[in-house]
């Protein structure tokens, strides 16, 4: 209990968690049928390229997903690159400065120039008025992100896409297991990128795919992650090594097998965050909980003038108590390099986008993660309210502990997972 400032951890106090809760730590796979799979591999011989494990991986995604094709690959930053290169895309592509760096790298790292449109202020996806805004004749695609699994305005990004004769893209790497309208995320557009990351809901270690229910991109994503080659001494088309090996999928298809339990888990924590929050004036739970089957992946937090605090200020504070909240995706890709600075990536204003970036922050939550320690970071994230003036006051006056540029730098080593 922090009854005065100084019992808080920052000032000096114990910190509520001496094991620190982070955001993203990799929800523990079943090692039981994770090594047995592992064996078998072993005893097969067949590592990598396309063998069963990735087969059957693509097969139960595909079940899962309810799409027609899934392709597999080593990561979703390639997989968001082999969908591009399938789709044939050129020139400007107008993606959310909102997102993961990956978003916007991926493209540039192809030689694609990714402009940034504003988001909407509740979904935190593309706002299609700003999209419409960025459409050049150099534009060749539509880049939405459903970011914190909350699903992009489809149908606007579609009836968009389509005047201007567009394709239109998706970055699911925060969907799986996201339904928009009753439609299961990954089918919509001309194809959806996936991360299989660890830090995901559906993890393999590292890993993506890229879904879709156009068989031709399907086809071309086949050709372009096995460097185009399609016989001993046949190669059709350019490409890259982009494909994901054995050991990874049988992670995959072992956490696969675990979804339902991780998103029941993920629904009850944000449950409880939502009660926990709601009598805390200043902080908003903003992650969508509708009637969209959501993953519950992140929780996200919207913090507002009644704290006392500024978002960076809470974080600091509450860091120090072994709470590693985080402020994804801080400094927002416009203000990264190489796009900062240079009107060819930011032809619009960003408002929503800039706010948001000052006013978000993501709490822990997944597996390791109980109700018990929801109601303990309630606590402190209460008693942070109740004290706001006085700790923004001492952190005001502490030269060595006064919260850096860089919010994201923590006092705290990263989690060991024991
Ligand atoms: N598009 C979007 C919208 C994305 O969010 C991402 C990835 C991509 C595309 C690209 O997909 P990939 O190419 O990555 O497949 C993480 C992930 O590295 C990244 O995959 C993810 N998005 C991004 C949102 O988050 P960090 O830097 O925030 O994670 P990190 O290393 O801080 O880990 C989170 C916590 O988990 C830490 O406390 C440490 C702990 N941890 C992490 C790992 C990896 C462990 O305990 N064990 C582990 O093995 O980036």
């Amino acid at each position: 209990m922090k009854r005065t400032v100084n019992d808080f951890a920052i000032f000096g106090g114990q910190p509520e968690f001496p094991q620190p809760l982070a955001v993203g730590r990799p929800n523990r796979l079943d090692s039981d049928r994770l090594l047995n799979r592992i064996q078998k591999i072993l005893k097969s011989g067949q590592l990598t390229n396309d063998g069963p494990a990735v087969q059957e991986f693509e097969e139960r995604v595909c079940e899962h997903l309810n799409v027609g094709n899934c392709v597999a690959v080593c990561n979703g930053t390639v997989a968001l690159q082999i969908m591009a290169v399938a789709a044939d895309l050129t020139g400007e592509v107008i993606v959310p400065s909102l997102t993961f760096i990956a978003t916007a790298h991926a493209l540039n790292w192809i030689g694609l120039t990714p402009v940034f449109a504003d988001v909407d202020e509740n979904t935190h996806t593309l706002c299609p008025e700003s999209v419409a805004k960025c459409i050049t004749p150099r534009t060749t695609a539509i880049l939405g992100v459903h970011l914190w699994g909350n699903p992009c305005d489809t149908m606007s990004l579609k009836t968009l896409a389509d005047r201007h004769n567009l394709r239109l893209l998706f970055d699911a790497s925060h969907a799986f297991g996201c339904e928009s309208n009753g439609v299961p995320i990954g089918n919509f557009g001309d194809a959806e990128a996936i991360s299989f990351h660890a830090t995901k809901v559906v993890q393999a270690i590292e890993g993506g795919a890229v879904v879709t229910n156009n068989d031709e991109i399907a086809a071309k994503c086949r050709l372009l992650r096995n460097f185009g080659i399609t016989g001993f001494t046949q190669i059709e088309s350019a490409g890259t090594n982009g494909k994901l090996n054995e050991l990874c999928a049988t992670a995959g298809l072992t956490s696969l097998e675990s979804i339902e339990t991780v998103v029941a888990h993920n629904r009850r924590n944000l449950e409880t965050y939502e009660d926990v929050l709601d009598s805390i004036p200043g902080l908003q739970c903003a992650t969508i909980s509708s009637a969209d089957r959501q993953n519950a992946h992140y929780v996200v937090v919207r913090t507002g003038q009644e704290l006392g605090l500024s978002r960076d200020e809470l974080l600091t504070t509450i860091r120090a108590e072994g709470i590693f909240a985080r402020s994804y995706f801080v400094p927002g890709c416009h203000r990264a390099a190489p796009y900062v600075g240079n009107s060819i990536h930011t032809p619009v204003a960003l408002p929503v986008t800039e706010r948001l970036l000052s006013e978000l922050m993501q709490l822990p939550t997944g597996l390791s993660v109980s109700a018990t320690d929801i109601r303990k970071i309630g606590c402190v994230l209460q008693n942070a309210r109740r004290h706001a003036s006085g700790i923004r006051s001492a952190l005001a006056s502490q030269t060595n502990l006064r919260h850096s540029e860089d919010p994201d730098t923590s006092p705290f080593p990263v989690p060991n997972a024991a």
